[in-house]
């Protein structure tokens, strides 16, 4: 059984679950322990206590162990990317992909270690200095999803570590191989006793714990927007900080004067690739009317080209779904889909391969309008819709028409469209000629609308919700 961190010391718990490739489901990848809420507290109290000798070490001690970890975390890319590919499904190369961000995630938190300001500023009165200075919050609760196993823990721990905070990291049930492996290696790297607490296990034990635990002053969550909104009222109850992430419904518009092959290669990546598990994926393709019939008839071509396999296998271009949870409400949406008036086009059918798993074709509907279910709501599988729009004008106005904001694109050639679509999406981060998904790692994260809630993650905007500011008034 592979045990829980608390304390500096890796612990054993009465219960424990099955890791299954969803690729294989024969396959077993090792039992997790799970915790329960003695486990759950031990593991707050460990961080309240490592708390304040963390934000006492200089920035070059946690520059060390950040670098450090960013180093084992490249050196050993490939092992790390095969478990994540064997435990989530995403492809070996977008597994060892996504460990590399995670490395150069902490590289990156490593520097902004050593890269630490604040502001100096003359008081309005004469004589007085005010000085603008960042502390820890002090223990913060880590909750991540199982999409992205590796980088979104690393790009939750690698702030919440720079930043001087103490850490409860509780990952996704269904992906606990890679928070132990990184939970591992922040230990080997020097991380002291009770910095780091990994604490594998439901939501509805170990996550309920950290909501109710009053000495955990900050929670930063990715996941559900039902859950999202569990995990805010809990912390408005204890008037703490709180960062969510919860998903989007993001449009990618092509308009008429795209560039054909690379509107076609952007949508797909943006809907299928990582087998549409992504918040940032493109899931509403709008098209204007010029453009509409060569775009989806190319679309549908390329559709019928990826190859959808084992995880691990050579060739594969999309894994199988990463559950069996998932690929019901994946299916369910394929059937509201239809219902609702739909055109599946293409996809959308079970497939069969050598091993047991979660294997579903890419789904593309046609004939749809922004109002019908699978436009509105969050399938988070490799279903894509396309609505068609007369003009620029109904595109904007329909990518905007969403209760989510996470991200959008736009595939055009026009800089007047482009300019003005950046400006007006009423997304957090907006993309021309460029998938919806796969962003880079130093620069802020987050939407708006139902999205996202509290400051942005990730680059040098991580610090907002991951220290708090100190005003200093000093006469001379
Ligand atoms: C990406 O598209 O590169 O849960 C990252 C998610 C997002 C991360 C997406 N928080 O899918």
């Amino acid at each position: 059984m592979k045990p829980l961190l608390i304390n500096g010391e890796w612990v054993t718990s009465a219960s424990a679950a099955e890791n299954r490739n969803p690729s294989d489901t024969s396959d077993v990848i090792d039992l997790y322990a799970h915790a329960g809420v003695p486990e759950t507290q031990a593991a707050i109290e460990a961080a309240v206590a490592a708390a304040p000798g963390w934000a006492e070490t200089t920035p070059q001690e946690r520059f060390v162990i950040l670098n450090r970890t960013a180093d084992e975390l490249t050196a050993r890319k490939q092992e790390i990317g095969t478990l994540l590919s064997r435990e989530e499904g995403k492809t070996l190369r977008e597994g060892i992909l996504e460990t590399d961000r995670a490395a150069n995630i902490f590289r990156f938190f490593a520097g902004e270690c050593v890269r630490q300001t604040g502001d100096l500023i003359r008081s309005v009165r004469p004589g007085i200095d005010v000085e603008v200075t960042r502390e820890p919050l002090g223990v913060v609760g880590i909750i991540t999803p199982w999409n992205f196993p590796i980088a979104i823990p690393s790009w939750k721990i690698a702030p919440a570590l720079c930043h001087g905070n103490a850490v409860v990291f509780k990952p996704a049930e269904l992906v606990p191989g890679c928070a132990w492996v990184l939970a591992d290696i922040l230990k080997r790297a020097g991380l002291p006793d009770g910095v780091l607490n990994l604490v594998t296990g439901k939501g509805s034990v170990v996550g309920q714990t950290m909501l109710d635990a009053p000495q955990i002053n900050g929670i930063t969550f990715t996941g559900s927007q039902g859950v999202g909104h569990r995990v805010a009222e809990a912390c408005l109850k204890h008037l703490r900080k709180v960062q969510l992430e919860m998903g989007g419904k993001n449009p990618l518009v092509v308009l008429d004067d795209a560039d054909l092959d690379q509107a076609v290669e952007v949508a797909v990546d943006g809907a299928y690739f990582a087998t549409g598990q992504r918040c940032t994926a493109s899931s509403r393709l709008i098209v204007t009317e010029g453009i509409f019939s060569r775009f989806v008839e190319r679309l549908v071509d390329r559709c019928k080209t990826l190859r959808v396999g084992h995880a691990l296998a050579e060739g594969t271009d999309v894994g199988p779904v990463a559950s069996a949870d998932q690929l019901q409400t994946d299916l369910k949406y394929i059937d509201i889909g239809r219902s609702q008036g739909g055109n599946l086009r293409c996809g959308g059918e079970l497939l069969r391969r050598e091993t047991e798993g979660y294997f579903l074709q890419p789904a593309l509907f046609t004939d749809t309008t922004n109002d019908m279910r699978i436009n509105t709501e969050e399938v988070f599988g490799p279903v894509a819709a396309v609505i068609r729009v007369k003009d620029y004008e109904e595109a904007l106005w329909t990518a905007n028409e969403t209760d989510f904001g996470l991200c959008s694109g736009i595939c055009t050639t026009s800089l007047k469209h482009a300019a003005h679509f950046r400006k007006n999406s009423k997304a957090g981060m907006v993309m021309v000629n460029l998938p919806t998904a796969g962003v880079d790692y130093h620069v802020p994260f987050g939407g708006t609308k139902g999205s996202s809630y509290g400051p942005r993650e990730q680059g040098s905007y991580a610090r907002e919700f991951f220290s708090t500011v100190k005003t200093g008034y000093v006469r001379a």
